[in-house]
């Protein structure tokens, strides 16, 4: 999910759909932005930052499993072929797929350019015998493979609880699309974040330290900076709320008073207490979660957990 591709100046092309997304979510009746606009490079930067905090455990957690399991999951998905990671790879994660996976090609797939060309330099000096084909495409789009790995096995990674941000109805399309996109006798690797107390996943998307909430108020300065907007940041509090019903920790960015603003010229009045919903992470308990692959198209055949139960990594087949 967190890329760096989109502009930080005001003097860079504004993406057109950046645009679309936050005037649209502004008007509407639940006012709400896609979790996508996050990633500015200041919101990747904090992101990352996120990841390293003590009360944001899926990271460290799901990088235990891949360390604790890793012949388990060599045993269950084979080596060798070709392993294709939706995103651009994490400087952690995947150096320990690889090396459990023994894959002969490795291709991430992501938007940003840079980045990825970046992380395939750094991955070729890494690991001398692996040929790596990075991909610029957006994953959730038409995505080419390479033709060198044509009839070779394929193992997609999807790791992160990426799948999390999208509600289930988006997230089993995208599952049915990786599978179009990986074919047939494929393998999936996904990461799963699951149901716990709510305390801890508050403290996850709430932390003492503040870095959190500075990701989401974020936003309001990119729409500033990019949309010629004159946003008051500091009259709005970051939330994060656990909704029960549909399982998930939901980012809000709440009006600390009536306020009223303009978004390239377009008038906007919020009243204390109205929100601007920034993002949704869904937590699957075991059933939910395996259920979610089914319904994407994929069979799961195995899975890994840490011994809190906390995370999950599944392998399932096409
Ligand atoms: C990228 N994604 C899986 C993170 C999550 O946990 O949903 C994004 C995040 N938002 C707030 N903290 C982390």
């Amino acid at each position: 999910m967190p890329d760096a591709t989109t502009p930080d100046s005001p003097t860079d092309a504004v993406d057109p759909a950046f645009r679309r997304d936050v005037l649209d979510g502004l008007k509407a009746r639940h006012r709400a932005i896609p979790a996508r606009w996050l990633y500015d490079r200041r919101g990747s930067e904090l992101f990352d930052e996120i990841t390293r905090l003590d009360s944001y455990y899926p990271t460290r957690t799901e990088t235990g499993i891949m360390t604790r399991h890793a012949a388990a999951i060599a045993e269950k998905t084979g080596t060798g072929g070709a392993l294709i990671e939706f995103g651009a790879g994490s400087v952690t994660k995947t150096p320990l797929m690889i090396r459990a996976l023994k894959p002969d090609h490795y291709v991430p797939i992501d938007i940003s350019g840079d980045y990825l060309r970046d992380s395939a330099e750094k991955l070729k000096g890494d690991f001398p015998g692996l040929a790596v084909d990075p991909v610029e495409a957006d994953f959730t789009g038409h995505v080419e493979l390479p033709a060198e790995i044509e009839g070779l096995k394929r193992t997609g990674f999807f790791p992160g609880s990426t799948i999390g941000n999208f509600v289930p109805r988006s997230a089993t399309d995208l599952l049915r699309h990786f599978r179009d996109i990986l074919g047939d006798h494929a393998k999936l690797i996904i990461g799963l974040d699951r149901i716990k107390p709510i305390d801890r996943l508050r403290r996850a998307y709430d932390d003492a330290e503040g870095v959190t909430a500075a990701f989401n108020r974020n936003l309001l300065t990119r729409i500033n900076r990019e949309l010629e907007g004159n946003i008051p940041v500091e009259l709005f509090r970051h939330e994060a709320r656990w909704n029960e019903m549909l399982g998930r920790i939901e980012m809000h960015l709440v009006a600390t008073r009536a306020l009223d603003f303009t978004v390239e010229g377009e008038a906007f009045h919020f009243d204390e207490g109205d929100t601007i919903h920034t993002e949704n992470s869904h937590k699957y308990g075991p059933r939910g979660g395996r259920t979610l692959l089914l319904a994407g198209g994929w069979t799961p055949i195995a899975e890994w957990t840490d011994e809190d139960e906390d995370f999950a990594l599944i392998l399932a087949e096409a």
